[in-house]
């Protein structure tokens, strides 16, 4: 009946946040300690994060930690993907990363194709191509000739380079990596001829280690900052992604995932690698599992359109999801839609003009108030979700019979209900702190605390409150998702 506490320290692309959890009697508590934004900045026209101020967030959080006496077991950190940061060979960081929403990586897949054929870069990888994969922002430096490419020793991806910062000990988490579209799926290391085509080798990359392996402990000038102990740092599922798929409170395995945050993914666990003319003409990825499963899945553009817009209503006054959600509940249904993953939406000046513009040039009628925009991305994205969906069906073995819906953008019961009545299949929310929860037990694990999967799975249904929306209406939803796909395809 003894308790165990542990530090998840979990930063996504608009925020991060530091969480406590405590395992008890198969019951996981959490508890968050400090949360914080982590804004893009920009300097020059070029976006990067802000290393050091994240490093900070960390020290803070442990000193908060020490301030309320608490004894935790173990740290361990995850990141949203791609972005990494380069060391010299005396282990300092050459230059503040950049942000993956940069547009210098704009056409770099293109070029790099010129290189190695679009498919075999694929079919090495089986990773979706996006612009901002590390690859390909790594081709790109070399190309500009980058001052610090010629001296880079090591490439940490963001969750490695801050455990380093902590500890001094340089790993590379399989889960992070498996984002950078430079790792064979199949067995488990970096290619060499894709690494080669962007000029480094394996030499340039800390040692590889599997979700769950010890990293080192708090280094003495952490230790002295923050008033602690010898904390061990684990390396978790560095990708919040898959810690938040880790922490689906799914029974069996018949079900599909959205992981619903600033980006929505949907996808399915897979054993093996999917890795065929489908996948590939659909542009689906194989990113690596906590488990060594494979979550094969599709990047949607998810609550970053309401993110945005939100900044901009907020410039007159503040407003919350909720207030919005209200809005959007009054307005007409079925008026106008959007393909949230249009590259206008990417990151556009004004999301609201963005959207504006679309449904303009799609000969729509055109949303203005703030409840007929958001009513626009809602259910467009709920559409969106149906036709990945459909597709996921397509390459799974298995009959999907529930979408788990996990992560911030769960907590959203109008969503909730239109993606419910748009995929005509029981909808379960929850939990929301999805990801925190998966790093905290992958730390619980690395502990003896656990054994696998599905006792975690278990703990997360035994320690949240789980919501299930049952679909309604389906063959209203059904009949718009027509003019949806007509939009969809016009543009
Ligand atoms: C989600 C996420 C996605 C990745 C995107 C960019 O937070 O990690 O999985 O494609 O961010 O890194």
């Amino acid at each position: 009946n003894e308790s165990f506490s542990f530090l998840a320290v979990d930063l996504g692309a608009t925020s991060g946040r530091a969480i406590l959890g405590t395992i008890k009697n198969d019951v996981l508590k959490i508890n968050e300690i400090n949360r914080f934004p982590n804004p893009i900045i920009d300097i020059n026209g070029y976006l990067y994060w802000d290393l050091l101020y994240l490093y900070r967030q960390i020290l803070k959080s442990l000193g908060e930690i020490n301030q309320q006496r608490i004894d935790i077991h173990s740290l361990g950190i995850d990141t949203w993907g791609v972005d990494f940061v380069c060391f010299g060979n005396d282990g300092e960081p050459l230059r503040m990363p950049y942000s993956y929403r940069d547009t210098h990586t704009f056409g770099a897949p293109e070029k790099f194709f010129k290189k190695i054929p679009k498919e075999e870069v694929y079919n090495k990888t089986g990773i979706q191509i996006m612009n901002f994969n590390s690859l390909f922002q790594l081709a790109t430096l070399k190309e500009r000739n980058s001052s610090i490419y010629p001296v880079i020793d090591k490439v940490l991806f963001m969750p490695d380079a801050l455990s380093y910062l902590l500890t001094g000990k340089m790993v590379t988490e399989y889960t992070i990596a498996s984002t950078s579209q430079m790792m064979n799926p199949y067995n488990k290391t970096f290619d060499a001829s894709l690494l080669e085509a962007v000029g480094l080798s394996e030499h340039n990359f800390a040692p590889l280690v599997f979700s769950g392996t010890p990293i080192g402990t708090l280094s003495d000038s952490v230790k002295q900052q923050t008033d602690t102990g010898n904390i061990p740092v684990i390396a978790v599922a560095g990708h919040d992604t898959a810690s938040a798929v880790l922490a689906t409170p799914a029974k069996n395995e018949n079900f599909a995932y959205l992981s619903s945050g600033t980006w929505s993914l949907m996808g399915i666990e897979s054993k093996k690698p999917v890795i065929n003319e489908e996948t590939f003409s659909l542009n689906f990825t194989n990113e690596g599992g906590a488990d060594g499963s494979i979550r094969l899945l599709k990047n949607i553009c998810g609550m970053w359109l309401i993110e945005q817009c939100k900044k901009e209503w907020e410039k007159e006054k503040s407003v919350t999801y909720a207030e919005i959600v209200k809005e959007a509940e009054k307005v007409q249904p079925f008026t106008s839609f959007i393909n949230p993953d249009a590259p206008c939406f990417a990151a556009p000046i004004s999301m609201i003009e963005a959207i504006q513009t679309y449904c303009k040039e799609t000969n729509q009628p055109i949303p203005q108030t703030m409840g007929e925009i958001a009513r626009c991305i809602y259910e467009s994205l709920a559409f969106r979700y149906k036709q990945v969906l459909t597709n996921l069906q397509k390459l799974a073995d298995f009959p999907i019979e529930t979408l788990h819906i996990i992560g911030g953008g769960s907590q959203n019961n109008m969503l909730n209900t239109f993606t419910s009545n748009a995929i005509g299949m029981p909808v379960i929310a929850g939990p929301s702190e999805a990801t925190a929860m998966g790093n905290i037990l992958l730390q619980a694990k690395a502990a003896g605390l656990v054994q696998d999967k599905s006792q975690m799975r278990e703990i997360v249904r035994n320690s949240v409150e789980l919501t299930t929306f049952t679909p309604n209406n389906t063959l209203l939803w059904d009949k718009h998702y027509y003019d949806y796909l007509k939009v969809y395809k016009e543009l």
